[in-house]
């Protein structure tokens, strides 16, 4: 390896035998396999170090030349909430009345969403994710890079710590989202990524019954052809 002046220090990860790593990914896969988007949510209130707990996880996502280019702000003001919602669906109105085409609409069907967003004030918290297009070091520009990739990843991370943790979220994408940055009075260097609200699902909460995709219409292996 290339000599550098980072200080490297011993990978302190577990070792598992081989049977115990193929019992832990089947059964990973399984639990994950359980995660929904839930769109009704709960009042039920929680401790704010759960978020904390759920944040410090997304945070350990890889990002490009580790600048992690998050920033997660939570909001549980109910004034806030409720200010998110008005400007959330005064844009998902225009969306649903004619900026979105109609076989955008056609596909959303099933769903069952529309412009009302009610989540976004019964949801007990909301984390919305920016990303740091570029970072300000007193008051200087430093490079981020694979700033999408990165805050994707953080995200995926987010979401199976929310779903291993016992609660529900929705992937909640208002366009445009800028009013999120003006809101939540983030600097020039933050754009809007995502809004994620976090909860406890509503008791009776429904879901649309969704099948995932088959293993040979996700994964193509390719494999030496020699005979072993
Ligand atoms: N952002 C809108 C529309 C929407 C778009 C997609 I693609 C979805 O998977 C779900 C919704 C909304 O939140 O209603």
């Amino acid at each position: 390896m290339e000599k550098t002046n980072q200080k490297f220090i011993p990978y302190k990860g577990v070792r598992y035998p081989k049977e115990e790593i193929l019992n832990r990914s089947r059964e990973y896969y399984q639990e994950m396999d359980k995660r929904r988007t839930v769109r009704e949510f709960s009042e039920k209130p929680f401790p704010k170090e759960i978020i904390e707990n759920l944040i410090m996880t997304a945070s350990t996502a890889p990002s490009g030349a580790h600048k992690q280019p998050w920033m997660f702000c939570v909001v549980s003001d109910p004034a806030l909430k409720q200010k998110i919602r008005e400007a959330a669906e005064k844009e998902e109105y225009e969306n649903y009345h004619g900026r979105m085409s109609e076989e955008w609409l056609e596909d959303l069907a099933p769903f069952g969403t529309d412009w009302h967003k009610p989540f976004l004030e019964i949801a007990p918290y909301l984390i919305v994710v920016f990303k740091k297009a570029y970072d300000l070091v007193d008051d200087k520009k430093t490079k981020n890079y694979y700033v999408n990739e990165s805050v994707g990843l953080a995200c995926g991370f987010l979401l199976s710590a929310i779903h291993n943790a016992g609660l529900v979220a929705l992937t909640h994408t208002p366009s445009p989202m800028n009013f999120l940055q003006n809101l939540l009075d983030r600097p020039e260097n933050e754009r809007a990524y995502l809004l994620i609200p976090v909860g406890y699902p509503a008791k009776e909460a429904d879901v649309p019954d969704l099948k995932r995709k088959e293993a040979d219409e996700v994964l193509i292996w390719y494999e030496s052809k020699e005979k072993s």
